[in-house]
């Protein structure tokens, strides 16, 4: 029997005791109350309901019924990249594949992912085109279809394998310079291809007057670790340049292709890394999922259905993890065709469900927040957490008491100390700047915060995230918003914001509640 015989069975099984029990209920009282939701039986209507959408890759030659039926969002798989629609001077061509998927797209109201506009690999004529001719291509591409395309993938794939943290050493980053050899591309006088694109891009998505979000992609960035439990470098260097240039980066793209790895594991501390990326402001994506059937190796080893609960429960669980991508629609059709990582069997639009369908089905229907969710704020990546030293001498022990224990505190225990600090740290250039301020508690929890500062004469507040404010210039007050004002004693939280003119020497002064 296949599996998908026996799925089958197994929902015939479910299904009669059910509706036995509607019919009894409905025999023993008339004034029952309505019968619970019903469950969405489609992977598009059950992300729907959850407020999240679920997407595939697909191409011109596969649009069968089932696409929009099952998915509510699309990306073209191939044929919206530089190697099939961009001229050498960057300017667009050959773009009918690309406009039929979008076409498809907007009869079927799904929402569409562009990918990719910047990328080291599939580039055709732009490889080792200027930052010049780059711009000219993402104008080009942004105004061809607006609004049409809810998000763009502007930057992809633009840090190394094998977890060292880095660029990758290949066009376009060759472009980059690190004028001050601190190590990093965040500096005024720096050149950063990643930059100087979304500087580009936003400018063309604000000047059209788009709806379409900014998104920078990649893989091996799904967990805080990797495997063996060490930290996921690549992923601290993404979350490194999205703090930073968070005012043109929108959303985060995780590519999810989970395999045996071991920076492509699926962790247990996926949720918490989803969360750290939503808790700069930025909408998370897991952008190119499919999870190998046999992980054997895997951190996580259980069966692939297991597996895909897991990864869906992990965006579920964070407010702004928006959509989920699956790389194609079913094994057959997959560019891991080996790895049987998809949702369905089959090809050519005959597919089957596989127990990973059904097992995602059913965690989209149980919606969000089943679970309770990990603290919101998590330590960003450069700053390892304080090490507590090995205590030197065994701690005392307690003679047992002699006398009874008095019934008031002895007067001279200290208050403990509550309230919270604020501390500010700038990345300036000419004419702006962005702080991230970060308001760390007490030695007691606190469950809202309250931060004024003055800002010099000719500076000025431009956004702000993750934080509410009042005033731009002069004294300027930030105060919690609804999903970062509690927390824990000792541990963190950060806000931003961005501004012109030049600010330093800010006294962040905190106040908590
Ligand atoms: O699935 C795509 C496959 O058909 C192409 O041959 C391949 C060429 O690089 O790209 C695949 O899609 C990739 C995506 O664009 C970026 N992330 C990794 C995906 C799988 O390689």
């Amino acid at each position: 029997m296949s599996s998908s015989q026996r799925q089958r069975r197994r929902v015939r099984r479910l299904a009669l005791p059910a509706a036995m029990l509607l019919l009894v209920g409905g025999a023993v009282t008339i004034q029952s109350t309505a019968p619970a939701a019903a469950a969405e039986t489609t992977l598009r209507a059950a992300a729907a309901k959850a407020g999240l959408f679920f997407g595939t890759a697909s191409s011109p030659n596969r649009l069968y019924p089932i696409l929009a039926q099952e998915f509510g969002q699309l990306t073209p798989e191939n044929d919206m990249k530089p190697d099939r629609i961009a001229t050498s001077s960057g300017g667009l061509q050959n773009t009918s594949g690309a406009d039929q998927l979008v076409n498809h797209a907007q009869s079927n109201n799904m929402v569409v992912r562009g990918h990719t506009l910047v990328w080291h690999s599939q580039a055709g004529a732009l490889q080792g085109a200027s930052q010049s001719t780059l711009n000219t291509f993402i104008g080009n591409a942004i105004n061809r279809w607006g609004s049409k395309i809810a998000y763009w993938d502007v930057v992809n794939e633009s840090l190394e394998d094998n977890n060292t943290g880095r660029r990758r050493n290949q066009w376009p980053h060759t472009m980059n310079r690190d004028a001050n050899g601190d190590g990093d591309y965040f500096d005024a006088g720096d050149t950063d291809v990643i930059r100087d694109s979304f500087i580009r891009a936003k400018q063309v998505v604000q000047a059209g007057g788009y709806s379409t979000k900014l998104c920078i992609n990649d893989y091996d960035v799904e967990g805080l670790t990797v495997k063996g439990g060490g930290p996921n470098r690549k992923a601290n260097a993404l979350y490194d340049i999205v703090r930073t240039y968070r005012q043109y980066i929108d959303c985060v793209g995780f590519q999810s292709h989970f395999n045996d790895n071991p920076n492509s594991i699926i962790s247990d501390d996926l949720q918490a890394n989803i969360q750290r990326f939503a808790d700069l402001g930025v909408e998370v994506h897991l952008s190119e999922v499919d999870i190998d059937d046999d992980l054997s190796n895997n951190d996580i080893g259980a069966g692939q259905a297991e597996n895909y609960r897991k990864v869906v429960r992990a965006c579920l669980n964070v407010a702004k993890c928006t959509g989920i991508t699956v790389w194609g629609i079913s094994d057959s059709e997959s560019w891991r065709s080996s790895e049987r990582g998809l949702l369905f069997t089959g090809g050519n639009g005959n597919y089957q469900k596989k127990s990973a369908y059904y097992a995602v089905l059913d965690e989209l229907n149980k919606g969000r927040g089943t679970t309770t969710p990990p603290p919101t704020t998590t330590p960003p990546p450069t700053t390892p957490p304080p090490t507590t030293p090995p205590p030197t001498t065994p701690p005392p022990t307690t003679p047992p008491p002699t006398t009874p224990p008095p019934t008031t505190p002895p007067p001279t225990t200290p208050p403990p100390a509550t309230g919270c600090t604020a501390t500010v740290s700038l990345n300036s250039w000419t004419g702006g700047f962005v702080a991230t301020v970060r308001v760390t508690a007490g030695s007691s929890p606190i469950s809202g915060w309250n931060v004024q500062l003055t800002l010099p004469s000719g500076a000025a507040v431009t956004s702000v995230w993750n934080a509410n404010r009042t005033g731009t210039s002069g004294s300027v007050q930030f105060s919690n918003v609804n999903y970062n004002g509690s927390v824990n004693a000792g541990q963190y939280t950060e806000f931003g914001f961005q501004g012109t003119g030049a600010a330093s020497g800010l006294t962040p002064v905190c106040t908590a509640s």
